[in-house]
């Protein structure tokens, strides 16, 4: 199968919120998906249960040979890897990772569905995306919710920080 092009959505708020974020791209890459664009890292306000704390969120582009349901089920051993456990629907996690786009593919099955549905109401995923990928956030035409969202490490510092770990992005 040949390589396409994906965006995933990286959240966090439960623990070292930050290191579940750097792990988690470090386990993408091992289980077949080449990270090639990162965004920074935002602190943003809880969207859907409010009385959480506040998440960290970045989006990544990469590449893979992977399908989408194989690749969404890479995402949810990383997630299950990294200690995120199911409690409350929409509550606090060590991780969550979402599928935004794969390639030009739309996928509309129980599992999953990419364009991820949500993407559109979400500053959280919107904002980070624009600053890998501006010309597809361009394309959706949207108008970005108002969201209490702070950049908090730019995407070169987060590139130090993997470099310090092996990865080069
Ligand atoms: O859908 C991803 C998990 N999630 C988030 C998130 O990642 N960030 C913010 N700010 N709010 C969220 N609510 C949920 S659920």
């Amino acid at each position: 199968m040949k390589s396409e092009i994906l965006y995933l959505s990286l959240g966090s708020n439960q623990g070292d919120s930050l290191e579940y974020l750097l792990q988690a791209i470090i386990a993408l890459r091992q289980k077949g998906i080449q990270i090639k664009a990162i965004s920074g890292v935002y602190q943003t306000a809880a969207v859907g249960y409010t009385e959480q704390a506040d998440f960290l969120n970045m989006v990544v582009g990469g590449e893979t040979r992977l399908n989408p349901a194989e690749t969404l089920r890479v995402c949810q051993e990383i997630e299950h890897e990294l200690g995120r456990v199911r409690t409350i629907h929409w509550g606090p996690r060590t991780l969550d990772l979402d599928i935004l786009f794969f390639g030009e593919r739309q996928v509309e099955d129980e599992q999953l569905q990419i364009p991820h549905p949500r993407l559109r109401e979400r500053a959280f995923v919107l904002i980070p995306l624009q600053e890998i990928a501006p010309l597809l956030v361009e394309k959706l035409q949207v108008l970005i919710p108002e969201q209490r969202i702070k950049l908090l490490i730019t995407a070169e510092d987060v590139k130090i920080m993997l470099q310090k770990r092996g990865i080069i992005v």
